[in-house]
C-alpha cells in the first residue's frame, strides 16, 4: 500500500482489451459533520481521514482511491448491466460552511476549489435532518445552495448521498425525501446510505462510475492516497486531541510533526508538537500531571502503529504560538498554507 504517492509516478496500466474500464476523480462535499470522512473512509476500506463527532475535523483535502468492479446502472449509455473495472480518486473536503476565522476560510476554500480540479462531485448531506420536516416549502441549505451554484457554473455532475439513513426512524420518509432531491433537477442520482454500517456504498460507485470517463486507471494498484505517512500521522494526533477536548480547544490546536527517525529494526521514532493558540490551553492538553497528554500520546501512538504495521514510538509536546489561527503566517506554519492541498 502507498502513502504519498504522486500522480506522475503513478503506474499507468493500460485495461486488457476489450474490458470497459472507467476511471476518474470525484470530491466529496458537503456541511460540516455530514459524514463525509466517515464515507471516504467506507468506501476506500482503509481509515485515511479522521473522524469525531466535532464538526470541522477536517482540514485539508484527502485523496483516497478506489479500485473495484461494478455494474453499470440502468441508463448508462455504455451499457446497463455491463461489468466495468473502475478507479475512482476520491477527494476528501472539509466542510462547507459560513466561515468566520482566517482558518475556517482557508477550509471552505479547500473544499469549493476542489469542485474545479475533479470529474465528478459526491454532495453528501444528512438523511435524518429533512426527513421529518420535509414540506413544499422545504429549501436547500446555504451552504447547500453554494455548493450546487458552484457546481452550475463548472458544469459538474453530481450524485447527492444522504447519509445518515439509519437515523430515519419512519423508512417510508426516505422515499418523499429522495423525490424532493430528484425534484431539484440538479442531481443525476440520489442514494441513500449508513456510512458507519457501509451500507449502500455500492449505490454511491455505481452511479458515479456512470459519471465518470472510460479511459486507463490513473494511480498504479498500490495507490492509496497522496498524503504522507507523516501527515496521517499527525492527523491521528489531532483526531485524540478532538475526541478528549471540549468546546472551542480543539479548534485551537494543529500538529506538526517535527522529526521522523525510521530504526534499523523497522521501528519508527517519531516527534510532534501540538500547537495552540495561548499558554492557559497548554495547561489543559497538558493536563493534571501530564495525564492528557500521556493518554492522546497512547492513543495516538496504537493508531499510528496500525496505520503503520509497525511499531512506532511517539513524542509529544505542547507549543504555544499567540494567534496562530488568525494570520497567514501562523496557519502556513501550522500546515495550513495555500500550497497545502
Ligand atoms: N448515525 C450515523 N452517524 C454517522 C454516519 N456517518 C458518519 N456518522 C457520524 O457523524 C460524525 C461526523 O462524521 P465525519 O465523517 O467526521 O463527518 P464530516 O465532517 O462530514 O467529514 C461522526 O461522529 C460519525 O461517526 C452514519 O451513516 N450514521
Ligand atoms: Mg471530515
Amino acid at each position: 500500500m502507498l502513502y504519498g504517492a504522486p500522480v506522475s509516478d503513478a503506474e499507468h496500466t493500460a485495461p486488457p482489451e476489450g474490458d470497459l474500464h472507467i476511471a476518474g476523480t470525484v470530491a466529496i462535499l458537503g456541511r460540516p459533520n455530514v459524514g463525509k470522512s466517515t464515507l471516504l473512509n467506507a468506501i476506500v476500506g482503509e481509515k485515511l481521514a479522521i473522524v469525531t463527532p466535532k464538526p470541522q475535523t477536517t482540514r485539508n483535502r484527502i485523496v483516497g482511491v478506489w479500485n473495484g468492479q461494478a455494474t453499470l446502472p440502468a441508463g448508462d449509455a455504455r451499457g446497463a448491466g455491463r461489468r466495468a473495472k473502475g478507479q475512482i480518486v476520491f477527494v476528501d473536503t472539509p466542510g462547507v460552511h459560513q466561515a468566520r476565522s482566517p482558518l475556517h476560510r482557508f477550509m471552505v476554500r479547500e473544499a469549493m476549489g476542489a469542485i474545479d480540479g475533479v470529474d465528478a462531485v459526491l454532495v453528501v448531506t444528512e438523511a435524518h435532518e429533512r426527513a421529518a420536516l420535509l414540506s413544499p416549502t422545504a429549501k436547500l441549505s446555504e451552504a447547500e445552495s453554494w455548493i450546487v451554484e458552484r457546481l452550475a457554473t463548472a458544469g459538474k455532475p453530481a450524485v447527492l448521498c444522504l447519509n445518515k439513513a439509519d437515523r430515519v426512524k419512519d423508512k417510508g420518509r426516505i422515499l418523499p425525501l429522495i423525490e424532493w432531491w430528484n425534484g431539484l433537477g440538479k442531481f443525476s442520482a440520489v442514494v441513500p446510505t449508513c456510512a458507519t454500517r457501509k451500507q449502500g456504498l455500492h449505490g454511491i460507485v455505481q452511479e458515479l462510475l456512470r459519471l465518470l470517463p472510460e479511459g486507463p486507471p490513473l494511480h498504479g494498484p498500490d495507490v492509496l492516497t497522496d498524503r504522507t505517512e507523516r501527515f496521517l500521522a499527525g492527523e491521528l494526533v489531532r483526531e485524540q486531541l478532538f475526541l478528549r477536548l471540549h468546546q472551542e480547544l480543539p479548534y485551537a490546536t494543529a500538529v506538526v510533526v517535527e522529526n521522523w527517525q525510521e530504526r534499523d529494526g523497522g521501528d519508527v521514532v517519531i516527534d510532534a508538537s501540538i500547537v495552540v493558540d495561548r499558554e492557559s490551553q497548554k495547561a489543559i492538553v497538558v493536563g493534571k500531571r501530564g495525564a492528557m497528554i500521556r493518554e492522546v500520546g497512547t492513543a495516538a501512538r496504537k493508531e499510528i502503529a496500525a496505520l503503520l504495521g509497525r511499531p512506532a514510538h511517539l513524542r509529544l509536546n505542547v507549543r504555544v504560538e499567540a494567534g496562530w489561527t488568525d494570520s497567514p503566517a501562523g496557519l502556513a506554519e501550522a500546515g495550513y498554507g495555500e500550497d497545502e492541498s
